[in-house]
């Protein structure tokens, strides 16, 4: 494609000159004229069609730095399903109808312009997600985008983002995953305000380090009177001691009919991000003595999937009753899939070794590796019960499956402790920069869509200019 002919060498008057040399060939100066003129169309076409895809490429809010981008891009997207696809003009999320794009059917690009931030430069980072401080030297993990097949998501913009959220609270609940996401937004957004250093502009609102063994932790965006908080609800219900009396076996219990206590302090959040998943085996619960109760009675011998089902149903039922709707904007982050290799975390299971996303149509891991998915959209598919009245999904399980490279694996050690033993692997969270703020820009491309969507229906609401 680089070698494109300049068209002007095949101008008519050279046309001319090579026909008058050739006189002897008069008995093919027809068809010579044909094949010539065809040449010349041809040219003219294929002109077209690179000026074109240029102009699709640099479309609809993405634009790429310069033409080594485009190539890059190319070389990485080179499957024929994928160019064809990708020759076609996609419309902006933002404009096309409320059910016109699935942002979460898509592939992964390469693109330089990534990633939004450096983990050197974020100081809201667990030392556990800073992969390349901690020693891992490939950066291809990084430079990854998320492109849904049917149209376009917007750039991210930190800044528009806290001015959509002036004022206002987003909260995380869930399990580390989940902080990992929340730990990834609070990157995006400080490196949007970040020349405001000379005031502390973002600050814990307690005074607290950003540690794990906090249950909570509240970034406020003092500029924009904004808190992006997360709190720790591996269960998302309650975890609490066990009725008195109760066999000695039993440590704690899963209230399975209770939300967390934690839930009086975010129902009133604006949005509200729900995620759990990776805290239901048994391991974490029944063989350290975590039974799960309903009521005054604690069952001996419920199933995991059992219980986690029950509590998916309390959380949905606690979000259609308790939230208001008209205030809160909840979305639910589906399960994030693991990528140990050859066994789990126990076991020496691993992932060090890989550098590469599944690109194009290669073949997934077997879903049934994701139980908690499974169920999730079991329960929320009852007809009986709109979720999506209550709640937008983010639906990210299949989109992360594919990025089996995004995972900490060794690195997760602070700088000066090296590299883990190689059968001591992380390979559930993911490195930051890195997948989740994946996540955070299709959550951002949601919340400005609900603003876009409740802009066209009342009139009324004059909402702040969407620069
Ligand atoms: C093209 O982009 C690359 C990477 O983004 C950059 O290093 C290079 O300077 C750019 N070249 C031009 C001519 O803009
Ligand atoms: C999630 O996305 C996948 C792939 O696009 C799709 O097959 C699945 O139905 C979606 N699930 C939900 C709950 O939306
Ligand atoms: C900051 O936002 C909160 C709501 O989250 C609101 O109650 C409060 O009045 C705001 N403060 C200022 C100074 O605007
Ligand atoms: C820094 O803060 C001031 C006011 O607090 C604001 O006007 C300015 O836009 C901020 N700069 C950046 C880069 O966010
Ligand atoms: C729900 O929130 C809206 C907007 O904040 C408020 O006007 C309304 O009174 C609330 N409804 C209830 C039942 O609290
Ligand atoms: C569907 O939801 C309704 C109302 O929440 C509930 O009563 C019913 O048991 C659910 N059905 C299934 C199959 O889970
Ligand atoms: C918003 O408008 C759409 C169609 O324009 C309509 O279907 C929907 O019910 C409206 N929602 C509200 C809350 O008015
Ligand atoms: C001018 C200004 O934005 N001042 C803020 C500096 O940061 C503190 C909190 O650390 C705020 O209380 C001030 O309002």
């Amino acid at each position: 494609m680089g070698k494109n002919p300049s068209p002007q060498h095949f101008d008519s008057s050279n046309y001319m000159t090579i026909l008058k040399r050739f006189k002897p060939f008069k008995l093919f100066e027809p068809s010579l004229g044909i094949l010539g003129f065809l040449f010349i169309v041809a040219c003219v076409i294929f002109g077209f069609f690179y000026l074109d895809y240029r102009s699709v490429v640099t479309g609809g809010g993405f634009r790429l730095s310069n033409e080594s981008d485009s190539f890059r891009w190319l070389k990485f997207g080179g499957v024929s399903s994928r160019s064809e696809s990708y020759g076609r003009k996609r419309l902006d999320f933002l404009s096309v109808d409320r059910d016109g794009c699935d942002v979460f059917d898509g592939d992964w690009l390469w693109d330089e312009r990534y990633p939004l931030y450096e983990s050197k430069d974020c100081r809201f980072l667990d030392e556990g997600f800073r992969c390349s401080e901690n020693g891992r030297r490939d950066l291809l993990y990084t430079k990854w985008r998320w492109q849904p097949k049917d149209c376009n998501l917007p750039r991210f913009d930190g800044k528009r983002m806290l001015e959509k959220l002036k004022d206002k609270r987003v909260v995380f609940v869930g399990d580390s995953i989940g902080r990992n996401q929340w730990e990834s937004l609070l990157c995006m957004l400080s490196s949007a305000v970040a020349s405001n250093t000379s005031n502390d502009s973002i600050c814990e609102v307690n005074g607290n380090p950003i540690t794990k063994h906090k249950g909570f932790l509240v970034f406020k965006f003092w500029d924009y009177n904004c808190t992006v908080e997360y709190y720790r609800a591996p269960f998302l219900v309650l975890q609490s001691r066990p009725p008195p009396n109760s066999l000695p076996e039993i440590k704690t219990t899963l209230k399975l009919d209770q939300m967390d206590w934690t839930s009086l302090k975010w129902r009133d959040a604006d949005v509200l991000v729900f995620n759990t998943g990776h805290w239901w085996n048994n391991e974490k619960t029944i063989n350290g003595g975590c039974y799960f109760q309903e009521g005054a009675q604690v069952y001996m011998k419920m199933q995991v999937e059992t219980a986690y089902r029950k509590a998916l149903e309390t959380v949905l039922s606690w979000i259609n009753t308790e939230v208001n709707k008209t205030r809160t904007q909840v979305f639910f982050r589906t399960y994030a899939p693991v990528h140990f290799r050859g066994g789990n975390w126990r076991a020496g299971g691993n992932c060090h070794l890989e550098t590469l996303p599944i690109l194009g149509s290669a073949p997934l891991q077997s879903s049934s590796n994701w139980p908690q998915y499974h169920i999730f959209r079991d329960i929320i598919s009852n007809r009986s019960f709109d979720a999506t009245k209550v709640m937008s999904i983010l639906n990210t399980t299949i989109m992360s499956s594919r990025r089996k490279d995004g995972h900490p694996s060794m690195y997760y050690l602070g700088p000066n402790l090296g590299p883990a033993a190689a059968h001591r692997q992380d390979c559930s969270h993911w490195c930051l920069p890195g997948v989740p703020d994946a996540w955070n820009e299709i959550l951002y491309a949601l919340i400005l869509k609900q603003t876009a969507v409740s802009r066209t229906n009342s009139s009324s609401r004059v909402d702040s200019p969407v620069h």
